[in-house]
């Protein structure tokens, strides 16, 4: 008999403008749920200090960028900023078909591009800031960026934003533990979906034919 608890993987992808605390909520998901697994993507950009090559990002070259291009190698490849960032495609192929799931941190760019090759395996967040004034004294705290990088976030995230009402859940992030219990709900709820549950028919059925 085939276990009722039997699923197809789904694909939970989290979008944000810079700073609107979608790494932190990605984090904690991760560190609570044991069957979902990070999309670690590539990207052109220079590492920052603090992150670590093949955990946070492979950080790769333009040469090598452009071969995984050519080779199909990409789930999904967009220009964000002045780098190139892209979902490595067999690792996410390999979680799905070992039934887990699969967490995304991309851009709109992205989402949109997954929900053309994917949609029935996809669901997306958007993580919005609380206000601008919060957005704004979150991206200048991040000690990181020079003051230009920053200005120019700023800019970017209006731009993010406006592609919202693209996406199936959003989450405000007033609080972070209260967003992260609400991006686990969403998670929870979807992997009930009957869709997602192919043993359920066969689970149901036996049951029935028990009582004949
Ligand atoms: N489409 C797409 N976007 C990505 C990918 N990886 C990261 N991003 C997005 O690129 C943007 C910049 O990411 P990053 O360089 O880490 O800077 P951040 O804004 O501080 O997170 C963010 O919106 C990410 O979600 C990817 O593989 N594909
Ligand atoms: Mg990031």
């Amino acid at each position: 008999m085939s276990d009722p608890l039997d699923r197809r993987g789904l694909m939970l992808v989290l979008s944000s403008p810079s700073g609107a605390g979608k790494t932190s909520i990605a984090r904690a998901l991760l560190a609570r749920e044991p069957a979902l697994e990070m999309s670690v993507s590539v990207t052109t950009r220079p590492p920052r200090p603090g992150e670590v090559d093949g955990r946070d990002y492979h950080f790769i070259d333009e040469a090598a960028y452009q071969r995984l291009v050519a080779e199909d190698g990409l789930l999904e490849h967009a220009r964000v900023f002045d780098h190139h960032y892209g979902t490595p495609r067999q690792p996410v192929e390999a979680a799905l078909a070992a039934g887990k799931d699969v967490l995304f941190d991309i851009d709109w760019q992205g989402a949109q591009q997954l929900k053309g090759r994917a949609e029935d395996d996809l669901v997306t967040v958007f993580i919005l800031p609380p206000s601008a004034d919060e957005l704004a004294r979150r991206l200048t705290t991040r000690a990181q960026d020079s003051a230009e990088v920053i200005a120019r976030r700023m800019a970017k995230a209006a731009d993010e934003m406006s592609h919202w009402s693209d996406y199936h859940y959003i989450v405000v992030n007033q609080d972070l533990e209260q967003s992260i219990a609400e991006v686990a709900a969403i998670l929870t709820a979807e992997r009930l979906r009957r869709k997602r549950r192919p043993g359920l028919a066969r689970f149901v059925n036996t049951m029935r034919q028990a009582e004949e």
